[in-house]
């Protein structure tokens, strides 16, 4: 029997269907004995998951192996205990991590007693090759994508695995889901439901987790993409989809072709995209866009200097960014930019320079959403933007990790970045916090008019006249609102 796990990662209002998880279900399904296990809606995983054993065991079906994905933050917190209970619990039963977390940390996470194997990247068929080598010769050196320790305790790496098309594999077994229990409502719908329509990006930012994990990008085809939305809506009454792709647009014809067979569906949704694709893009696609549902869309506009654009390897110039915050507009469809405020060259005039041009973008598009975030470094392969090689340390081990100076740090709560004085953390919050509440966000359903009129009148004479500094009212003002933090909760 194999024990699935996506271990505790959100709050249940933000609770989706965790596709790590059904990616992986889906290769095995309908031949293998599985059981999904979700902390997003179980309060006690390890719980659940002893008991299952306990009755498979009965059955002469024990526990044969743990597979864990796991993401940086809380996701991997929530992890630690339960893999060690399972280890203690069942010592023989291999445990298997794969994820963001262990593709980006994986000698932190062999380090760990309770974790034999990590899948570094796309996991379906290293984990189908995983478990045959099991079950066989145990023989692992020829398992492209998979990292494991040798009888020596030596961690092992063997060569990555070149990307597939998320279309190569099965259809997820949404069915094996309580499937009413993730379809929520948000600003897009009232049962929203959650697709990746492609795996990986091509570009190369150097401040981005995702190129170290998957540095190419393959598309699902747009009819298959369509056809299970269309499955999502009929059978379990789906009326609008958050698609998690990095990079949602690539090739404008298939963006175009995409657009003409979701618009039936009549479903809103939500993507992220990169400025200068989709600012290439013909109006007549752009109409398709609109008419096939697209309600907002996450661009990284990153920076308003074209020069730090250039040390973050973006392929983006500020005034894209502007030509698109204009042309977007005529669409209807709400951009959501994203800035990494803090360059660790010279962060005070980064964070003046950002400020000015996010004040341009709210006067050309005032419906336009701002991300703040710091920058929060992932390693890289080719050096890490800001020149800090030597500056930051990552943890060697999960219990590390798991610190509150860590846990911070992933969650983008407190990062403590050495080239970053406290003086200029302040500002970035402080602009953060006066910008979100000038113009609250759309995607916050539970936001009264009166909270709405209470956070802009408030912010108002501070947005107007540049006064950032010791927004007590606001923070005070914002305890009682609770508004939804895109940053931090996405949708
Ligand atoms: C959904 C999501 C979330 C959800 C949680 C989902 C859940 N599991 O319950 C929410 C909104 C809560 C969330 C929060 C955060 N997230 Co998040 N999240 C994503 C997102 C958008 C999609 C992940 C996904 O489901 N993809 C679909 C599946 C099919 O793909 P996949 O996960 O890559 O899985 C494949 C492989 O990785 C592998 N695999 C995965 N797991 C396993 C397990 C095993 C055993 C095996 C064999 C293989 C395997 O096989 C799968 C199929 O090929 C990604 C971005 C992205 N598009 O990938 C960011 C992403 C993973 N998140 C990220 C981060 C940083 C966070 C936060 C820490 C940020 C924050 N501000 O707090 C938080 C906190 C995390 C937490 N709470 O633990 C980063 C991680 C990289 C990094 N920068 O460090 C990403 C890449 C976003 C980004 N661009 O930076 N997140």
């Amino acid at each position: 029997m194999i024990f699935f796990l996506n271990p505790r990662a959100a709050k249940p209002k933000n609770r989706r269907f965790p596709l790590s998880i059904l990616a992986l279900a889906a290769v095995v399904e309908g031949r293998e004995d599985y059981a999904i296990f979700d902390g997003n809606i179980d309060p006690d995983p390890w719980e659940s998951i002893d008991r299952a054993s306990i009755d498979q065991a009965r059955r002469q079906k024990p526990a044969e192996l743990l597979a864990v994905t796991v993401m940086p933050g809380p996701q991997m917190v929530a992890a630690i205990p339960v893999c060690r209970a399972f280890r203690e619990r069942y010592p023989a039963a291999p445990i298997v991590w794969g994820g963001y977390f262990p593709s980006l940390y994986t000698d932190a996470a062999l380090n760990a007693k309770y974790v034999d194997f990590v899948v570094r990247g796309q996991g379906e068929e290293t984990f189908v090759e995983l478990l045959a080598a099991l079950r066989g010769k145990q023989d692992f050196s020829g398992i492209r994508g998979l990292s494991y320790k040798d009888r020596f305790g030596l961690h092992v790496h063997n060569p990555e695995r070149p990307l597939r098309s998320p279309g190569d594999f099965p259809w997820y077994p949404y069915h094996r889901l309580e499937t009413a229990k993730y379809l929520l409502r948000t600003f897009l719908g009232s049962r929203t439901a959650v697709h990746q329509a492609s795996i990986g990006c091509p570009f190369r930012c150097n401040f981005c987790g995702v190129v170290p994990v998957f540095d190419r990008e393959k598309m699902e085809p747009p009819e298959r993409t369509a056809a299970i939305l269309g499955h999502l809506k009929q059978q379990y009454g789906a009326d609008a989809v958050q698609f998690y792709d990095n990079n949602f647009f690539l090739r404008e014809d298939h963006t175009a072709e995409l657009a003409e067979r979701l618009a039936p569906l009549e479903m809103r949704w939500w993507c992220e995209g990169r400025i200068d694709t989709v600012l290439g893009y013909s109006d007549r696609t752009w109409e398709k866009l609109r008419r096939a549902g697209s309600a907002m869309i996450f661009f990284g506009a990153e920076s308003g200097s074209d020069e730090v654009l250039r040390q973050m390897n973006k392929n983006l110039k500020a005034e894209q960014t502007l030509a698109l915050a204009a042309r977007i507009r005529q669409f209807g469809i709400i951009p959501e930019f994203s800035f990494i405020l803090g360059n660790p060259q010279d962060p005070e005039r980064d964070t003046r320079r950002s400020i000015e041009f996010i004040r341009k973008i709210k006067r050309i598009n005032p419906e336009a959403e701002i991300i703040v975030q710091h920058y929060i470094p992932t390693p890289q392969r080719d050096g890490m933007y800001g020149g800090i090689e030597g500056q930051i340390q990552f943890p060697a081990t999960l219990e590390e990790w798991a610190t509150e100076r860590w846990y911070n740090f992933t969650t983008r709560i407190d990062p403590h970045l050495p080239w970053l004085p406290e003086r200029i953390r302040r500002r970035i919050d402080d602009f953060e916090l006066v910008v979100n509440s000038r113009w609250p966000t759309v995607q916050d359903i539970y936001l009264r008019r009166w909270g709405r009129s209470l956070l802009q009148s408030l912010s108002a004479w501070r947005y107007a006249l540049g006064i950032y500094g010791f927004p007590v009212e606001l923070e005070w003002a914002h305890k009682i609102v609770n508004l939804r933090k895109p940053r931090l909760e996405s949708l």
